[in-house]
């Protein structure tokens, strides 16, 4: 459960053969085989991804896993192993993002409508799919990327899409668009690319103009120190709207118009900037994005350096930031941070979209139990849920099990 120690909670590992025998319960078959893809934390970079900015996601040890059997009479049977007797289905040439199928099933059949827009679903190409998850949903973690990641490559690879299955960035692109254009949820590119794209033991540090990435050695242990994710337990939605995420991607948009810019990621001179725009909401969003991309630079500088500890600074500096100009944390995330750092973490940070969600603390080995310790008894004291508290390493990107 989301309640083990953080210790039991790092070495998971995903049991492919159950995950295939839910399949063969629920669908009397066989499947072909089984497909992973992982969630992310993002460690530098917030809300940079949509201005066309830099972002430093790593992949985790959690994610979806799927079991799944093509099929060529052009429809797909989904089920969930975590949404026992609900059931899923819809013809491929009828999906229509005016009437989307609703709930989970979304993100399902929106990766087979942009798959199949995108010219690389055959006609009568299905599917039967069971999917398994170890990624809480709302926790900032990625749960939605990894499911559409997961189901995209897992179709590519069984229906013998060989162009689209060896061309992850393309792969990212459509997984983003099934989330845009089919959930209707405005997102960026991080988080599709950080599941497919990401490998173990780095950091994927990614321009997200030109696509252009590199995987950065992030050796935690062998630096002694730990990623710890605290999940606030606050349920954060990127699919609403009319929510905050929606409200400062129109912000950072509007910004760069007055700016005369394509993206916020092009403004050079930052001073100069701010003194051209009259609105004082606008001047601390576009602060947060311009200098948020720097710190993705010094983050990257640093691990190269092999100056691990050092990030920590960079992580705090990033949750004010977000905090004071961004204006997208919460109070528990608030309290995670400063109550990690009170008790020993180098730095922290939240991740993600904000409004609820995760933060991760970087913790010297010998302080992670008394850091552990002092943030549970924080939210415990504030009559906030308890969080959810686990240990990460950077993890493979999304894959084929079996
Ligand atoms: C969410 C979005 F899905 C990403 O695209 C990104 O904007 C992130 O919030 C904030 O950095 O995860």
């Amino acid at each position: 459960s989301s309640r083990a120690p953080a210790e039991e909670e790092t070495e998971h590992v995903v049991d492919t053969d159950e995950t295939a025998a839910a399949f063969a319960a629920a669908f009397g078959r066989d499947p072909l085989g089984v497909w992973h893809a992982p969630g992310r934390v993002n460690l530098m970079g917030e809300h940079t991804d949509y201005n066309d900015g830099l972002v430093l996601p790593m992949a985790l040890p959690w994610g979806v896993t799927l079991a799944l059997t093509p099929t060529d009479d052009g429809t797909a049977e989904v089920r969930s192993a975590q949404r026992p007797g609900e059931q899923v289905g819809f013809a491929v040439a009828d999906l229509d993002p005016q009437d989307p199928v609703e709930g989970w099933g979304a993100y399902v059949a929106g990766v087979f409508w942009a798959a199949r827009e995108a010219g690389h679903l055959p006609p009568g190409a299905g599917a039967r799919i069971l999917l398994d998850s170890d990624l809480p949903v709302g926790a900032a973690l990625s749960s939605s990327a990894a499911l559409e990641c997961a189901v995209l490559l897992a179709l590519a690879e069984a229906h013998g899409l060989t162009g689209l299955a060896a061309d992850r960035p393309a792969m990212a692109t459509i997984a983003r668009r099934a989330e845009n254009a089919y959930v209707g949820a405005p997102t960026g590119i991080l988080d599709q690319s950080a599941s497919l794209r990401c490998t173990e033991g780095h950091a994927l540090y990614l321009d997200c103009r030109s696509g252009a990435a590199s995987n950065v050695p992030f050796p935690l242990e062998d630096a002694g120190l730990r990623l710890l994710i605290i999940d606030t337990r606050v349920e954060h939605k990127l699919s609403d709207t009319t929510g905050g995420y929606a409200a400062r991607y129109d912000e950072c948009t509007r910004a760069a118009r007055i700016l005369g810019v394509d993206a916020l990621r092009d403004v050079e001179d930052l001073q100069a900037s701010l003194s051209r725009l009259d609105d004082p909401l606008l001047v601390d969003r576009v602060r947060h994005v311009v200098t948020e991309i720097h710190r993705v630079n010094a983050a990257v500088g640093l691990m190269r350096a092999n100056a691990l500890g050092e990030l920590g600074a960079v992580f705090t500096a990033s949750h004010l930031s977000m905090r004071d100009q961004f204006q997208i944390s919460t109070p528990e995330l608030d309290t995670a941070v400063e109550t990690a750092v009170a008790a020993g973490a180098r730095g922290a940070r939240m991740t993600g979209g904000g409004f609820g969600g995760s933060a991760v603390a970087l913790a010297p080995e010998s302080r992670l139990e008394a850091v552990e310790k002092a943030v549970t008894d924080a939210f415990a004291e504030r009559g906030f849920t308890a969080p959810a508290l686990r240990v990460a390493l950077p993890s493979q990107g999304a894959r084929r099990l079996r």
